[in-house]
């Protein structure tokens, strides 16, 4: 398992060709899925081991990837928190009862993961299981602000007025609920890991919402207490979208590898990260419905852009659309094993240029 590409990028040790995975590469593009979801209603599926391992390997089989991400939900968390989350058809998630005080965040239940939602590392446990040796399992959460941001707005947001008055209201309330947030968080994640996890994730999703100035006072310093509670010698992602003014502070907050979007080249974006950590992205998802000339020039174009130095994760900037053709995926997958090989026989006959 050492020698898992993706895991020796995550370490940015080198690599025989670039590793790809892809954000949401098992849900709703995929046939099987959403034959699947026929039957089965989302949270049902959430909480059955056996086919959230099911969905996890299946999109690995499919598609050739580096590596498998847990079939789960950042919102999963919640629910054992009293608050009431449904996925309603069509509308996204609804947190029937959210949090807009300091009385609401008091009422919040905390209860130790491993009783509330024992699904999720059982699903590791079986998806590990099920999984090839050489393929790693990511497992993922939530990053507080963004898990907030629904907690507080009740559902999916425009402009998180909700959250930001929140924020900018009371900093004591907001600091309680951070802190709740990462000591369930830490203890999540860290379950996941004992359960077989080889990677983690974090998902701040929608933190390109705050200005630098906020992000620092009000989530940099609960993000550090986050990373310094994970489980040392595990690989952790840290990604967010939006993220071009907030390059340099996701960096200080943390992660081995730092997520990167398509809003910004990814040449820049790791000049700004520092070359001494891993990057993974950063291809528009929108590009899987280019035709494929198009499609192989964005791929190569990121490939360049890494430069073929240790420590890229090929990925899109965000996860896949619903839309999506499978085939395109598929494609994409092959681009980037082949586009990697290639450009490294070109670098390594330059090197011989005198
Ligand atoms: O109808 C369905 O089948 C439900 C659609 C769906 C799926 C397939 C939801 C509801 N969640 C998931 C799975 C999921 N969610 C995974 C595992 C699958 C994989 O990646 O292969 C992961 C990693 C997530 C993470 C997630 N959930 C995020 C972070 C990633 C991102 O896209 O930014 C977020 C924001 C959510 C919330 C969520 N879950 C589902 C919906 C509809 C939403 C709302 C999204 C929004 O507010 O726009």
């Amino acid at each position: 398992m050492r020698n898992s590409v993706f895991l020796q990028a995550c370490r940015r040790e080198k690599t025989a060709y670039t590793p790809v995975w892809l954000m949401r590469q098992a849900g709703r593009y995929m046939p099987e899925y959403r034959a699947l979801r026929e039957r089965v209603p989302f949270l049902t599926l959430c909480k059955t081991p056996d086919l959230a391992a099911q969905v996890t390997v299946e999109a690995v089989e499919r598609l050739g990837v580096d590596a498998a991400i847990l079939f789960a939900d950042i919102l999963l968390i919640l629910e054992p928190m009293g608050v009431g989350l449904e996925f309603s058809k069509g509308d996204g998630p609804v947190i029937h009862r959210p949090v807009r005080s300091g009385a609401d965040v008091d009422r919040l239940v905390e209860s130790p993961p491993a009783e509330t939602v024992p699904f999720v590392f059982e699903a590791v446990r079986k998806a590990r299981a099920g999984l090839p040796a050489h393929i790693p399992l990511i497992g993922f959460s939530g990053a507080p602000f963004t898990v907030a941001s629904y907690l507080i707005e009740g559902g999916s947001s425009r402009n998180y007025i909700e959250t930001k008055r929140l924020m900018y209201q009371d900093a004591g309330v907001w600091r309680a609920l951070m802190e709740l947030l990462v000591r369930n968080i830490t203890a999540y994640v860290n379950g996941q890991i004992a359960a077989g996890a080889q990677a983690i994730q974090f998902f701040d999703s929608w933190i390109g919402c705050l200005s630098p100035a906020d992000y620092r006072a009000f989530i940099l310093p609960h993000m550090q207490s986050l990373f310094a509670g994970i489980t040392p010698g595990v690989p952790v992602i840290h990604f967010g979208t939006d993220t071009s003014g907030l390059l340099e502070l996701l960096t200080e907050a943390g992660g081995d590898v730092i997520g990167v979007d398509w809003r910004i080249d990814l040449d820049t974006a790791w000049r700004r990260i520092g070359h001494d950590r891993a990057v993974q992205g950063n291809l528009d998802p929108v590009t899987l419905f280019a035709p494929r000339d198009e499609l192989r020039k964005q791929v190569k174009r990121v490939l360049h852009e890494a430069g073929g130095r240790v420590g890229h994760i090929f990925n899109l900037g965000h996860g896949i659309l619903p839309q999506t053709p499978v085939e395109n995926v598929v494609a994409l997958v092959n681009m980037v094993h082949e586009g990697s090989e290639e450009l490294k026989v070109e670098n390594e006959e330059e090197e011989k240029i005198p």
